[in-house]
């Protein structure tokens, strides 16, 4: 198995944290999103994915794309420890709380939207550094509703093992305290990020502890 990422990479980070509670270790290609340009962007790399976005997933000649689809292939390949919750009602509702993360609040902070900011519409980091937190801090305190409907009192946000939501948040977490959003009227999000650190798939995902990582 070799997994092309970035140590910065909200989604490749997604991507570590499964491998982890899957205890899969698969081979590192490290893809350097601005080094010369974006090696992203390489006619080599686009050619494992064509989007020119990390993560990519390769195993013995088939190449799959988009952290979420890598994710739940790696569930359906390694069902044991699941992902997901075994009944439908709470499954679309875990889905929903992912997709909340990876659909609506990660792509507006893609680098190639940052990057039209501020080259093609010309606005300066002040002003992108407010984008970021604008959306961030909206998605982030829906996700912090979405949690408050929950019956369950589990330590993590559906029940009592980590799965695709926390699998989503955490990176998105490491991305609000890089930029600054305040998270103090979010305390179920807080809450699940401490039970989180306490997992060693999750700390083990980190940023800072990979290979590629840089200051
Ligand atoms: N929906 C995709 C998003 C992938 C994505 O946006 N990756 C970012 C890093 S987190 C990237 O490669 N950005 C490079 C660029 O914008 O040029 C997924 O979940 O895999």
């Amino acid at each position: 198995m070799k997994f092309y990422g970035y140590f910065r990479s909200s989604a490749a980070y997604r991507c570590r944290i499964a491998f982890n509670l899957k205890g899969l270790a698969p081979v590192f290609f490290p893809v350097h999103l601005s080094r010369g340009g974006g090696e992203q962007k390489s006619i080599a790399y686009r050619a494992l994915n064509p989007q020119g976005l990390v993560p990519t997933l390769e195993i013995d000649g088939l190449v799959l794309t988009q952290s979420l689809a890598i994710i739940e292939w790696l569930d359906e390949t390694y069902p044991e420890k699941p992902l997901l919750p075994a009944g439908k009602d709470l499954r679309a509702t875990v889905r929903a709380f992912a997709q909340a993360i990876a659909c609506d609040i990660h792509p507006l902070q893609n680098l190639r939207v940052l990057n039209y900011l501020g080259g093609e519409l010309g606005q300066d980091n002040a002003r992108i550094d407010a984008w970021r937190r604008r959306w961030i801090g909206d998605g982030l305190a829906a996700c912090e509703a979405l949690l408050s409907r929950r019956e369950d009192r589990g330590d993590f946000c559906f029940g009592m093992a980590p799965g695709l939501a926390d699998i989503c948040l955490i990176p998105q977490l490491f991305s609000a305290a890089r930029f600054g959003v305040d998270l103090s009227s979010m305390p179920r999000l807080r809450a699940v990020q401490i039970a989180c650190e306490n997992v060693a798939a999750f700390s083990e995902a980190h940023p800072a502890r990979q290979p590629d990582s840089e200051a």
